[in-house]
């Protein structure tokens, strides 16, 4: 039988979860199709451009998921499940305060890490922890009634995590093995029948609508599949012709026409679904759940964090310009005026400025064209951008943005909940959550910079070959 590497371990699970989702979220069908037609559209109307953050074929194949589990231990297991399709966890996202909402979770994605692996597949799990020991949200007695619950609860069986370890181990699995493999893991994020215990689920809603989900419920699911298309304004547009409500605003980096930087979003709330319940009166019965939604992103370039300074700098300018009454409220309107005063209009100035990462490539002809004016070895990369020597190419974001997330999360949710900031939250970040799931945490620059400086050796390796000539 074939042996399956990782990466197509990677690519059948992600379209085993889009036929799965689909079933269980019929609008979200609708946005592929959508989404789809988009990016055809973005490139019969610019060409080869428009695949500079990607080819046509991997764009309109990626995809990103959520889930959400509710202990340290349940995260621990999704890690070894993910690494069987070559998906490691990078980044720390801390939601808790990143809104006024009651958002008690923290979170990493699982992705492929290396350019080659991301090229082949980049299927990634935003994937978040409830962070059940945080007493601002939780008091003593419930979060003792959390850990015991969540701890009685089964996610991912022990045939799943055996297979799952052998994969990571051999680098893939052969059949029948492999198809064992994705049938427990794509099951494992299926939406469960059975019955919610419905006194329990409220009480934990009244604290925050994502506790419930999270730990409310006898087991996980996909919480959304997110595709990715070339022209988010496009795609909002024509979901709301079609009738379905979006949410008031695309999330992150504002339209404008300058380069797109890191991550836009924007989602509409799904339908409610029929759930079972048990109620307080020992009944079980039909009742319904709104809990999922659909979103889709549009990826831009990776910033460096002088980059990521300047970015936090513009969105702390544009709130502080929103609330001085600026833009009649209307924030990407405010954003971008921002934007136009402060970010390079150009890749290749965002580039010789080093606020965002690229490849580069030699122009053989500029390099002529520039003869003496280029001077040796340890000519500056600045110098070689500006003389057209290096030609850089954008490096796509592949991460998320905790306060885009916070906003998708928020958006969806019909009330509030509850935190009092009157206690101290419990310290997590990248060092803790490595413990937790048992293997380092990367950090997204580490990896972005190794690509960078890589194909920056290269480059030099090319000069040199042609001065020896
Ligand atoms: C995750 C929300 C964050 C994104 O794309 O930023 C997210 C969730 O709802 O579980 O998916
Ligand atoms: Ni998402």
């Amino acid at each position: 039988m074939t042996f399956q590497q990782l990466w197509q371990l990677r690519a059948r699970f992600a379209r085993r979860l889009s036929v799965m989702y689909g079933r269980e979220v019929p609008a979200y069908t609708t946005l592929v199709d959508v989404s789809a037609a988009v990016n055809e559209d973005h490139l019969a109307r610019h060409g080869a451009d428009a695949e500079r953050l990607g080819s046509i074929d991997r764009v309109t194949a990626e995809r990103h998921g959520a889930i959400r589990v509710g202990s340290p231990r349940e995260l621990a297991q999704v890690a070894r499940v993910f690494a069987a399709f070559g998906m490691h966890p990078v980044g720390f996202y801390d939601l808790r305060d990143a809104s006024a909402s009651s958002v008690p979770v923290v979170s990493t994605a699982f992705r492929p890490t290396d350019p080659e692996e991301l090229a082949r597949n980049p299927f990634r799990v935003f994937t978040s922890m409830l962070a059940a020991d945080d007493p601002r949200f939780f008091d003593r007695e419930l979060q003792r009634q959390l850990e015991e619950f969540i701890g009685h609860r089964t996610l991912f069986p022990q045939e799943l995590l055996d297979l799952a370890d052998r994969a990571a181990e051999h680098g893939g699995l052969a059949e029948p093995d492999a198809e064992r493999l994705l049938d427990l893991a794509t099951g494992s994020f299926e939406l469960s029948a059975e019955p919610v215990d419905h006194a329990w689920y409220r009480r934990l809603e009244a604290v925050s609508a994502v506790a419930a989900d999270i730990g409310g419920v006898p087991t996980t699911h996909i919480n959304h599949l997110t595709p990715r298309v070339l022209d988010i304004d496009d795609l909002y547009a024509r979901m709301e012709a079609l009738g379905i409500a979006m949410i008031d605003e695309i999330q992150g980096p504002p339209r404008w026409d300058g380069p797109d930087v890191l991550l836009r979003q924007t989602s509409f709330r799904a339908l409610a679904e029929d759930r079972v319940f048990r109620f307080e009166d020992g009944t079980v019965g039909p009742g319904a759940l709104r809990v999922r939604f659909g979103e889709v992103e549009q990826r831009g370039v990776a910033l460096t964090p002088a980059g990521r300074d300047l970015y936090d700098r513009m969105v702390a300018e544009t709130d502080r310009r929103l609330a001085a009454g600026e833009g009649r409220g209307v924030r990407v309107d405010v954003a971008r005026t921002v934007w136009e005063e402060n970010l390079p209009r150009t890749e290749k100035e965002l580039a010789v400025q080093g606020l965002a990462y690229f490849t580069y490539a030699l122009d053989r002809d500029a390099l002529a064209r520039a003869g003496e004016s280029v001077p040796g070895p340890g000519v500056s990369l600045e110098v070689l951008i500006e003389a057209g020597v290096a030609v850089p190419q954008p490096i796509v974001y592949e991460d998320f943005l905790p306060r885009s997330a916070a906003g998708i999360f928020r958006s969806n949710l019909t009330d509030e909940g509850f935190r009092d900031d009157a206690q101290r939250g419990t310290d997590y970040d990248l060092t803790v959550l490595s413990d937790v799931v048992g293997r380092p945490v990367a950090d997204p620059h580490d990896l972005y910079r190794r690509q960078q400086d890589a194909s920056v050796a290269r480059l030099r390796e090319e000069l040199a070959a042609v001065a020896a000539r």
